[in-house]
This record gives structure tokens, sequence and C-alpha cells, in this order.
């Protein structure tokens, strides 16, 4: 009788897909880990498995941050591109196609949902008031205002929360809101916005939600459900750096519309390039599995929005929402000012990407617990299980057979074939838990079946054997080399890297799952090269502080108020004593008309030398008040090029701003140029 032949799945799986406006950090990549060792565990398993991702390119934040770097939104978004597909390849993130939301496919593919969402209702238009900001001629979004928390009176938070109390509110709550690109007050004004009838899909989500998340997900999603879904407001008027909507005058795509798109449009590119349609995976009747990975803290939109988007538009929904916890350092947050938020790129100049692989795999399960990216524990588990009981195998099986037998297995003893079999009788075991995502018990299996063969080896001591007995040393050398040929197998998904270097080692291709069920016997091997070696904690502890360095050196300044409200941050004498402060008298004073605050201001700061200032006291001070006044000046401030001209200096004031605004004014004896003591 032959056997049936195994089911070819259809899986197509993506990660959330990353900001374009930043790198990507060990954060990052535990998801993109986890999918991956998801993805080619199937793949090595004869199935096809579509593994996509792109980078999320669109919204005010990019627009803003590339106007800052002196960049067309284009060439920022590219920029990240590249970086960020660099950084996949070091950790060996296999995808079968990285895109990007900013593509034709995206923008035909939100217009087609769009045009479908309207033809059945499902949106509608209303205005609404925001506040908006007269100098930069833009809505601003919450965390585009700042302003005094209203609940604890801290300075300088944003729009949406306090990072002292944890209140959230609405940016129109603030007190003294500001624009935080330019300081202007913001004005509330009216505009339309389109809204999508969230609502009309409660009863669908309802059902949806148990079938397609884990049960702690869908129960704390449906606490929603005891009130009515709130209508989502899909557009945002220009200036806005994303996907126009059709029909409309300046109106653009919610990026948080346009970015789920990318795993369809990023598709519809793949597919493309195959000569195939993304029907076959996306259609209303396909059967294929899709999966979505992604973080805890973007549940909402994969589950109440997307369903509810795809449902609309007459699309299928994804199989399941894989739905993983946050990464923690050594037990905290990861911190900048701590060295702890790590990029991919500096953890790899410092340690093996392959490391990471491994210890994010040993602590995954299909829960949505945080996990703890804890170094000592890392460096442990690297060095006493990884490096000590599995690699380890491979040394003392091949170096002995390069040496003493001319690198030629033989055949395997007795023993050993039983051993052989226990490990190979645990394939169905650790399949399951790779694809249950259940990756800590695989690794927890790999490194007891490593036990077992330690222990085998210990009790043969081929070392000591292998004067008397050559011919029984060489068989329980072949053994060796065997099992732990079969471990590197079963850690495929996890080191592809180390099984590539294995199945070299052994002259044999790439490994596929059911490899792990044959034995290799009178063959030659090759000169054993280290695999790995083990973590030193000084190149852990130099990868902190490169990543600190970075972040003290890139760090804006702490703001003054900001400095008030959690206790004042010490400076040396030494940086005091840099700043040259001068009595100056102000010569000439003009408002500028485009900016609520600002004034240009001339100087005299003695000796015959005047500098022109933009000073940021309009609110309190019209020219006529400043005009003629003697005033406190930082004269040695670099040159900064603002929107309205060069700014030379600044004349120093106190107070919360607006009208609470004070100019440090000097008594009328006090000498022009004179420096302040
Ligand atoms: N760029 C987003 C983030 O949180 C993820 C977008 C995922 C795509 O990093 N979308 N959906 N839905
Ligand atoms: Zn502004």
């Amino acid at each position: 009788m032959t056997p049936p032949t195994p089911v070819r799945r259809k899986i197509l799986m993506t990660c959330a897909l990353p900001y374009a406006n930043g790198s990507i950090h060990l954060g990052h990549m535990l998801e993109h880990i986890e999918a991956d060792i998801f993805s080619r565990f199937q793949k090595m398993n004869g199935h096809e498995c579509i593994f996509l991702c792109a980078d999320d390119t669109h919204g005010t934040p990019i627009m803003i941050a590339s106007q800052k770097a002196g960049k067309t939104p284009e060439e920022f978004i590219q920029k990240y591109h590249e970086e960020h597909v660099k950084d996949f390849k070091t950790f060996n993130i296999q995808f079968d196609h990285y895109g990007s939301t900013h593509s034709a496919e995206n923008k035909a593919l939100c217009e087609l949902f769009y045009t479908r969402m309207k033809k059945a209702g499902h949106v509608h238009k209303k205005s609404i008031d925001q506040l908006y900001c007269s100098h930069d001629k833009m809505f601003l979004p919450d965390r585009f205002v700042k302003g005094i928390c209203p609940k604890c009176s801290t300075a300088d938070q944003y729009g949406d929360s306090c990072d002292s109390c944890g209140a959230t509110y609405s940016p129109s709550d603030l007190k003294k809101p500001a624009c935080s690109l330019c300081g202007t007050a913001p004005v509330m004004k009216a505009s339309d916005h389109i809204f999508f009838k969230l609502n009309a899909f409660k009863d669908y989500l309802k059902e949806w939600l148990p079938a397609h998340t884990a049960p702690e997900i869908a129960k704390k999603m449906s606490e929603w459900f005891s009130e009515d879904l709130r209508d989502w407001d899909i557009s945002r008027d220009a200036p806005y750096f994303g996907i126009q909507i059709p029909g409309e005058d300046n109106k653009y795509f919610y990026v948080w519309v346009d970015a789920p798109m990318g795993y369809i449009s990023t598709a519809d590119q793949y597919f493309k390039k195959q000569g195939r349609t993304i029907d076959e995976y996306w259609g209303s009747n396909s059967n294929a599995e899709i999966y979505h990975f992604i973080g805890k803290d973007i549940v909402y939109f994969h589950t109440l929005f997307w369903p509810a988007l795809l449902k609309s538009a007459d699309f299928r929904s994804p199989t399941r929402i894989f739905v993983h916890g946050h990464v923690m350092v050594n037990g905290e947050k990861m911190s900048k000012s701590k060295g702890t938020f790590i990029s991919a790129s500096v953890y790899a100049k410092h340690l093996e990407p392959e490391f990471l692989r491994y210890y994010y795999a040993t602590k995954l399960n299909a829960n949505v617990d945080d996990l703890d990216l804890n170094f000592p524990d890392f460096t442990n588990r690297i060095n006493s299980d990884l490096v000590g009981k599995i690699v380890n195998l491979a040394s003392r099986g091949a170096q002995m057979l390069n040496k003493k037998f001319n690198s030629q297995t033989a055949i395997c003893d007795d023993d050993g074939l039983k051993l052989l079999k226990t490990l190979q009788a645990s394939s169905d075991e650790i399949s399951n838990y790779y694809n249950n995502r259940e990756f800590g018990k695989a690794t927890t299996r790999i490194r007891e079946l490593a036990e077992l063969t330690n222990k085998y080896f210990d009790e043969k001591a081929p070392w000591k054997l292998v004067e008397q007995n050559p011919e029984e040393t060489q068989k329980i050398l072949t053994t060796t080399i065997n099992a732990f040929r079969i471990l590197a197998i079963y850690l495929t998904p996890i080191m592809p890297k180390m099984s590539a270097a294995v199945s070299t080692l052994l002259n044999e291709t790439p490994y596929v799952w059911t490899d792990a069920q044959k034995i290799v016997s009178h063959q030659k091997i090759n000169d054993y090269v280290h695999l790995a070696q083990r973590v030193d904690p000084v190149n852990v502890q130099a990868m902190i502080d490169e990543q600190k360095a970075i972040y003290e050196k890139t760090a804006p300044p702490v703001a003054n108020k900001k400095t008030l409200s959690t206790g004042p941050t010490e400076i040396d004498f030494e940086d005091f004593a840099k700043i040259d402060l001068r009595i100056g008298h102000i010569v000439e004073a003009e408002e500028i008309k485009e900016a609520d605050k600002l004034l240009r201001l001339k100087v005299d700061i003695g000796n015959g030398i005047t500098k022109q200032i933009i000073a940021g006291i309009k609110s309190a001070y019209p020219a006529e008040k400043v005009l003629g006044r003697k005033v406190l000046v930082c004269v040695n401030l670099k040159p900064r090029k603002m929107k309205f001209g060069i700014s030379e200096g600044m004349v120093l004031a106190a107070g919360e701003g607006g009208s609470d605004l004070f100019i440090l004014s000097a008594d009328e004896g006090a000498a022009v140029g004179s420096k302040v003591k």
C-alpha cells in the first residue's frame, strides 16, 4: 500500500509592516524571527509558504521627518527600505517579497476598496473640528500638539497622553496647547472627514474574532462589543504623504487604511512576477491559509478594522491573527537612555544574529506574554545549551573523524542505532510544536535529545577506545555525527545558517524535514569548521555601550520645561561657562506676520556688532514693547537657519509661554555689550 501523498498546504503569511522612519530594532526582530521560523518550517516540509512584508510608508510623521531631513518623502522612505531589507537579511529573515505601501498596486487596491465600500453604503462624510496650525498650514495629529497636562499640570506633554501621570485625553484638552513644530498656539478648524461605519460589522466581528484569534485576545476584544462601535475616521486633509481618496479634493486615506492594504498589494506584486493572481489566495472563495503575525499593540486594527474593511470590499478574511507580546530587556521596558533599545545593526556588530534567533525561539510560545531578553540568561543559554550541549557534539564527532579516520564515516554501532531511532521518533512531536508556534517546547525537546547523545558519547568514551578498538570507535563517531545531524535538521527553521554549514560538512544538499529519517554511513565528510563561538559578556556590554552612545549623540537636548517638571538635570561648570551672555540693546523690532509667536530683532551687542535674532516672544511682547530695551542675550549660540531667516543668538526669557512670558532685561545703567557675570 502506498502511503497517502501529503497535502501540500498553501500558506501566505505576513509580519506587521515596519514604519519607514526608523531602524529595525530587537523588538521588531522578535516578530520577524517568529514568523521566519514558522515559514522555514513549512517550506522544508514541502508546503507552499509565501512570506511577505513591506515598509509602512505614509502619514504625517514620515512627511515631517523627511522635511527635517531635507529630503523628499520618496527619498526618505527609500533609504529606510534599503536599510530594513539589509537588516532582515543579516538575521536571515527570508521573505519571498518585501514591498512598500507606496506603490501603484497599493494605490489601486485602496481605490478598489473605497469604491466598493462606498457602493455598499459603508462610508459617510461628516464635518469635524480639529486643531490646526495656521503657521504650518496643517491639521495637527495628536502627537504634534504639546502642552500642559490637563490632569497633573506637567508641562510639555503630547496631545494624546501624559508621560507623567498616564492620563489620556484629546489634544484640545491640553492647557496652553502649541504646535510641536513651530510653537504656535493652534486654532480649532472644521473640515469634512470620511468615516467608515464600523458598527455595521459588529455582529460579523463578534463571530469572527473567536474563530480567528487566541481565546485571550478574543476575550479582551469582546469588551468593545458592550457598546456600539464608533465610526472610524479614514481620511486626512492635505498636506499628507499618502494615497489620495478618489473623487475628493485634497483628501488622503489615513495611513492605517493603506497599511493593511499593503498585505494584499505586496502579494499582488509577488504573484504578478510569477504570472499568477492574488485571487488564488485573497479571492473571496480561496481557502488558502493566511496568517498575520503582529504584536499585541496593534490587535485593534487587525481584529476590528481590518476584517471589517475586507468584508465591506468583498475580500476574504485572514485565517488567523497570531499575536505576540513585547520584548523586555533585562526585565525592563526597552530604554534608549539605558542602551537597551538595541537596533538590529548594532546587535549584529557585536553578537551572532543566529544566537538571537535561537534565544527568542527558546522563549517563544503561542501566548501573548511579554518576552524578556535577559542578557545573562541569553549568554548562559547560548554557551551552555547551544554551544556546550548541541554544537559541541559536532566538534567532538567530526574532529576525531577528520584526524583519526581520514574523514570517513562507517556504520553506526547497535546502541547508537537505538539512540538515533529515539531522535528520529521525536520528529512528529517537534513538528507539532513548530506548527503550533510552540518554539520553546521544540528547543527544549531538541536540547533533551542532545543531552541523551552527550550521555551516549561520554559512556562510550571514544577518546579512550580509539587506540585499542579503532573500528568500534569509528562507529561511535559515526553515530555521534548522525545524531548531531538530526538535531541540526530539527533546528533548521531556527538556525538556517548552522544547518547549511552542517549539510556542507557532510556533503549533502540543504536539509528538508524528512532528511532526519535518513542515516549517513560510509561517507567522506569535510574538515570541521567552527559552527559557533561562545558569547563573551564583554561583547554584550560593548553592544549596549555603543547603543547608548548613539542615543546620546542623537537625542534632542532636554527642554527646560521638561527638566523642571522632572527635576533639573545637572550640567558641569565647564558647560555653563561656555555660554556667553551679554547685555544687548534692541535697535530694531519687527513682527513676523506669518508666525504667531515670532519677532525679528536687531540687537546691538557692543563693539559695533549687531545680530539678527528671531525670538519667540511675540505672544507677550508686541514689537513696540521691546524696541529700545536692554535685554540679556546669549551671543555665542551657533546661527540657526529658521523658516524666516537666520537667527544668530537668543534673547533670554522665562515663563510658561503665551502671555505668561518675561524677558530678562537689564538695569538702565548696564553698558551694552558688557558680559553678564
Ligand atoms: N507600521 C505599523 C506598526 O505598528 C504596522 C502596520 C501593519 C500593517 O509598526 N497594518 N495593518 N493593519
Ligand atoms: Zn506649527
